[in-house]
């Protein structure tokens, strides 16, 4: 059995969270449909979530957002939700300073603001429950068109260091957060790539940047966040995508331009999905800043596009950097390095 249609199964079977990458708040359906092959899609919102999630101070100084105690990563747990669908979050706080949690995109009363100017922020062992709520596109009664939730974006801590919480995204305290419409097609594997600052992507050392595994085939959907003082030209070699809400065209007549760099700056995101190596097959393929000097830095990192065997060809994992950094021992046969798994989003919902 390939890969695709084992992911295919999992999902019949009700292993969306596995097969997909996805946390426990992601449910999909498959759309019945004679045509092959079946994709798995977002069914419609309108269900109340509950989620718990923990502030963290991590061992090396950094902070992150967690599921579970002791279990904090950066980026944070990703959190994938449905268009009407409301989620109630509550959020513990186990560091020694204030925080909070602000999100971008989600309808939310001021008291879930996740600010100090709201009163809204938790402090150390506190908790708070935050809740988020979405809607569907629709027509106002004055017959305008309103958007709806849908899209991708993420959250935040609005507090710590200053009350914009500089200090905080400064150390890790960001997380992606998908608003799905009903009927979008739902990836097999979900990474998040943050840009953050002093050149950084997820908080790692400059010229440490995560590494990325897929197959070919793989529909890989991507999530990108920009954080800090500085303006990037995000980028990934081999594949491109459509500059719209889904990073899908939706037809030979969609007029979204076809693109494979984006200009970012703090706060910005978006997201895509490509099939992994269409076209291009199997390889290490790079994904970086396009601003010179940013990659020089290290703002470099690799998707991992495995054969169906688990090899991925002419990749022999090199010194990229001048500092010599450990390459993954296995990675000819497609092995990834071991703080993928932070990264991986199907370990944020573990
Ligand atoms: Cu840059």
């Amino acid at each position: 059995m390939d890969r695709r249609s084992f992911n295919r199964r999992m999902l019949v079977g009700g292993g969306v969270a596995a097969a997909t990458g996805l946390t426990s708040l992601s449910l999909g359906s498959i759309e019945a449909s004679s045509a092959e092959p079946a994709l798995a899609t977002a069914p419609a919102g309108g269900a109340v979530r509950h989620l718990k999630l923990y502030a963290e101070k991590l061992a090396d100084g950094q902070m992150g957002y967690g599921l579970e105690k002791g279990k904090a990563s950066v980026p944070g747990p990703l959190i994938a939700i449905n268009e009407g669908d409301t989620l109630h979050i509550e959020f513990e706080n186990t560091a020694d300073v204030p925080v909070s949690l602000h999100a971008h995109g989600v309808d939310y009363d001021i008291a879930s603001d996740g600010t100090r100017m709201n009163k809204s922020i938790v402090e150390p062992g506190g908790t708070r429950t935050y809740t988020w709520r979405t809607h569907a596109p629709g027509r106002r009664k004055d017959g305008t068109w309103q958007p709806g939730s849908a899209g991708y974006w993420h959250y935040h801590d609005h507090v710590v260091g200053t009350d914009h919480g500089t200090g905080g995204i400064r150390k890790g305290l960001y997380g992606p957060l998908i608003v799905r419409r009903k009927g979008d097609i739902l990836p097999d594997k979900t990474i998040t790539i943050v840009f953050n600052d002093m050149m950084t992507i997820n908080n790692k050392p400059a010229h440490e940047s995560p590494n990325f595994e897929a197959t070919v085939g793989d529909r890989l959907e991507v999530v990108m966040i920009t954080h800090g003082e500085y303006y990037h030209t995000f980028h990934i070699h081999g594949h491109r995508w459509a500059d719209n809400r889904t990073g899908l065209l939706t037809g030979p007549d969609d007029p979204s331009r076809v693109v494979d760099t984006k200009i970012v700056g703090p706060a910005d995101s978006f997201g895509f999905q490509v099939i992994a190596g269409e076209h291009v097959g199997a390889g290490a393929w790079m994904y970086h800043c396009h601003v010179q000097s940013h990659s020089d830095m290290g703002m470099a990192g690799l998707l991992l596009v495995a054969k169906p065997d688990g090899t991925v060809p002419g990749y022999e994992p090199h010194d990229m950097t001048a500092h010599g950094k450990a390459a993954p021992d296995k990675a000819a046969s497609g092995s990834a390095p071991k703080d993928t798994a932070a990264h991986d989003p199907a370990a944020h919902g573990s």
